[in-house]
């Protein structure tokens, strides 16, 4: 029989509540003996509430006494998260009070749950697909608006829909295909093989559609990386610091001050940006400096948006930035308080870490150039994480092969080969076909108790 287990859905330490999960075959049986009173009293005590009910119990020892008082709901499968009979208790938040309504759980025959116990159970159940588990994982670790609005049309299902259309349409084909397999005297004519060229030709774009999204998945989950770049002196630290509101870096009017590179993320109208300062570049003797200027353009070659940041106070010079060919790029003219003359017809956003000048008007370009601004986040937006990236990959790949097998008139055999392929890898997205393997990494990622 499947095992029972129970854990502490609530963050660890002490809070105004806390809430221990259970859920399993056996759930309703400990949450009844854990209300029960001592054995030897032979008194029982209170009843269960009804399910989706809320009730005020006591969960008690062993011995009858009370560990806490609170409140105790029982969700009945199917109609419950993990898909099976569920009970949550709301107690009062201490560390100790928590731990010990677990330890009674586990002492009436629940077993402590795993990481993402509860959610695999759900996907197990079929009470979501694995795109929408994940989505759990997102909504919970989303920073930003938009990330948190992102993982809630995932867990809607969008994107597990779309792989499905997809999926049902190449099976169709599949079929279709096969049925010539089984009649070996039939010739696939003409119109019947332009009719599913048709069909995987709509389907492959359908998938190089989703894959174009992949960049703006990564972006929501991990951030936009934004390197901080220019020579030394020119404000770059000051800027990190202002975008963060505290100081964070050190900030010196001596060249060089920055070595290391520096990771923050900010919220800007809703996109995370992962913040990167980094080593001013110049030609320097110091095998200290160069090793951070080094590691300044290992972040530029892998940059999402670089800020380039320019000194108004010195005169003018050329540029040094060799802008990455992917990265999009922003100039930042600094220190705007005292301009140099020999700037004035030269083009870039004028800002000023000093007075705080242009802060707004910065910020609309990153949104505007980033185009992910919640006015910019279209209603069919979905966001591919890395799993569905691989998936989608090897579905296409398969599904360009089975195009370019068909359209030489090859055996259908080959063609159908290749569609069974296009077709495990797309099923893989919502989890239609997986191994054991991969839903035991996907789901280790959650925290117990989720
Ligand atoms: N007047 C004025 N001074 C600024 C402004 N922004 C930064 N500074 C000053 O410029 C100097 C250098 O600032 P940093 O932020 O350390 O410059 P950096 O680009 O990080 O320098 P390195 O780390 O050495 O590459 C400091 O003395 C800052 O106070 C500005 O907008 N106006
Ligand atoms: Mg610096």
């Amino acid at each position: 029989m499947l095992k029972t287990i129970t854990a502490i859905a609530s963050p660890a330490g002490t809070g105004a509540v806390s809430l221990i999960r259970i859920s399993g075959p056996e759930a309703k049986r400990i949450a009844s003996e854990a209300l029960s009173l001592a054995k030897e009293k032979s008194q029982t005590g209170a009843k269960l509430p009804a399910s989706r009910f809320v009730g005020l119990r006591k969960i008690r020892d062993a011995h009858g006494r009370v560990i806490d008082e609170g409140v105790l709901v029982i969700f009945e499968g199917p109609r419950s998260y993990t898909g099976e009979d569920v009970v949550e208790f709301t107690g009062h938040g201490g560390v100790v009070v928590t731990q010990k309504i677990l330890e009674r759980f586990i002492e009436l025959g629940a077993q402590p749950a795993e990481a993402g116990e509860f959610t695999q159970r759900a996907f197990m159940n079929g009470r979501l697909d694995l795109t929408q588990a994940e989505a759990v994982m997102d909504l919970i670790s989303a920073q930003t608006s938009l990330a948190l609005r992102s993982a809630n049309e995932q867990l809607e299902g969008r994107l597990g829909r779309i792989c499905e259309e997809i999926r049902a349409a190449l099976l169709g084909a599949t079929a279709h295909l096969e049925a010539y397999i089984d009649f070996p005297e039939e010739d696939i004519n003409a119109a019947v093989g332009a009719a599913l060229c048709q069909t995987l030709e709509t389907q492959e774009a359908r998938i190089r559609e989703l894959l174009a999204s992949a960049d703006q998945g990564r972006i929501l989950r991990e951030g936009v990386r934004t390197v901080i770049y220019g020579k030394p002196n020119v404000g770059k630290s000051s800027l990190l610091n202002c975008l963060l509101g505290y100081q964070r870096a050190i900030v010196s009017a001596r060249e060089g001050t920055t070595r290391d590179t520096i990771e923050e993320v900010v919220n800007l109208r809703g996109i995370p940006l992962r913040l990167i300062d980094t080593a001013g570049v110049r030609e320097s003797d110091d095998e200290i400096e160069q090793e951070g200027i080094a590691m300044t353009h290992g972040q530029l070659s892998r940059a999402d948006l670089v800020l380039e940041v320019r000194d108004l106070s010195e005169p003018y010079a050329e540029s040094i930035l060799e802008v990455p060919p992917d990265a999009k790029h922003l100039l930042l003219l600094n220190k705007a308080d005292r301009a140099h003359e020999s700037w004035a017809s030269q083009e870039g956003l004028k800002i000023s870490c000093e007075t705080g000048e242009g802060f707004p008007a910065m910020e609309d370009a990153i949104a505007q150039l980033l185009l992910l601004d919640e006015a910019h986040w279209g209603d069919h937006s979905v966001a591919v994480n890395a799993r569905h990236q691989s998936c989608l990959v090897k579905s296409s790949k398969a599904l360009e092969a089975a195009l370019a097998s068909l359209r030489a008139g090859e055996e259908p055999e080959l063609t159908a080969l290749d569609l069974r392929e296009s077709l495990t890898a797309i099923g893989g997205v919502a989890g239609v076909v997986d191994t054991e393997e991969i839903l035991g990494e996907i789901f280790s990622r959650f925290c117990i108790g989720k």
